[in-house]
């Protein structure tokens, strides 16, 4: 059953507002919208279940020597040392508890590196102090003409430009736009100092490291409007940097693809464009 299954399941209506930016006083995490999120978000529960077992149990356990074993209700201590078996139990069950966490924590660990076949290649490059993205599939089509990559930088709106309703520190002038239940590989690096691409409804937190190219996957299961900030200290402004991806149909990322890459065909000069027209009758 899908985390969306059970959320329609437990709420009263049929539509339901996910939450993909933070919200105030918030304690948990935010929906998850990828696979992996949902692995990350099963898991963190999982945890917590061994976590409040072991606490209640220590707890006891001290509250139980205290209260027993003091000099008053308790003057003549025992003389024995040592216990084989309460030894066997306190070895082997902490050791069946870690196994119990090692085994799914590594199949997610290594779900993080699985890429399968991606259909687009996003480039995400951080700057001080905002990131611009670049559609790596346009580049390699036109390769051939520099001029024509889909690429743009992406600003946060500053407070007094801000419409009613959006999120203060989080909108962004240009947003990237990502299709959904299609695998996308995500490359990010940085043109300057270290920066880190962090997305938490995607389960992301990728650092950008100058010079180097770090790889992962994206696969966004239902549409919406993602928030996320810079994750690593670059700056005075690194609180100003924040990251938005819309998440849509690939019929209608296919649309907005086509007719940005029109746009800046269209902002070409005519000589520039007969060039490209006639790249393309080659191909
Ligand atoms: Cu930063």
């Amino acid at each position: 059953m899908s985390f969306q299954t059970i959320l329609s399941f437990f709420s009263f209506s049929s539509s339901i507002a996910f939450c993909d930016a933070p919200e105030a006083w918030q304690l948990g995490i935010q929906d998850p919208a990828t696979p992996v999120m949902e692995g990350m978000l099963f898991f963190h529960n999982y945890l917590f279940f061994f976590l409040i077992v072991i606490g209640v149990f220590v707890c006891w356990l001290l509250f139980f020597v205290i209260l027993n074993f003091n000099e008053k209700s308790n003057p003549v201590a025992q003389k024995f040392t040592h216990s084989s078996s309460l030894e066997i139990a306190w070895t082997i069950l902490p050791a069946v508890v870690l196994l119990l966490i090692a085994v799914p924590s590594f199949a997610l660990l290594y779900s993080l590196d699985e890429l399968i076949d991606p259909a687009v290649t996003l480039k995400v490059i951080g700057h001080q102090w905002y990131w611009s993205y670049e559609y790596a599939d346009s580049s390699a089509l036109f390769s051939k003409l520099d001029d024509v990559v889909l690429d743009f930088d992406s600003y946060m709106v500053p407070t007094t430009d801000l419409v009613k309703g959006s999120f203060r520190l989080l909108e962004v002038d240009n947003r990237v736009v990502l299709p959904i239940n299609t695998h996308i590989r995500v490359l990010v690096t940085a043109a300057d100092v270290l920066h880190s691409w962090a997305v938490p409804s995607f389960g992301i937190k990728l650092d950008a490291c100058p010079g180097r190219l770090s790889q992962t996957s994206l696969f966004i299961k239902r549409e919406g409007v993602f928030y996320g900030q810079c994750s690593e200290i670059c700056g005075v402004n690194h609180g100003f940097m924040p990251i938005v991806v819309r998440g849509v149909s690939f019929d209608r990322y296919a649309s907005w693809y086509f007719k940005s890459i029109e746009d800046i065909i269209s902002s070409l000069s005519t000589k520039e464009e007969s060039h490209l027209i006639e790249l393309l009758k080659k191909n």
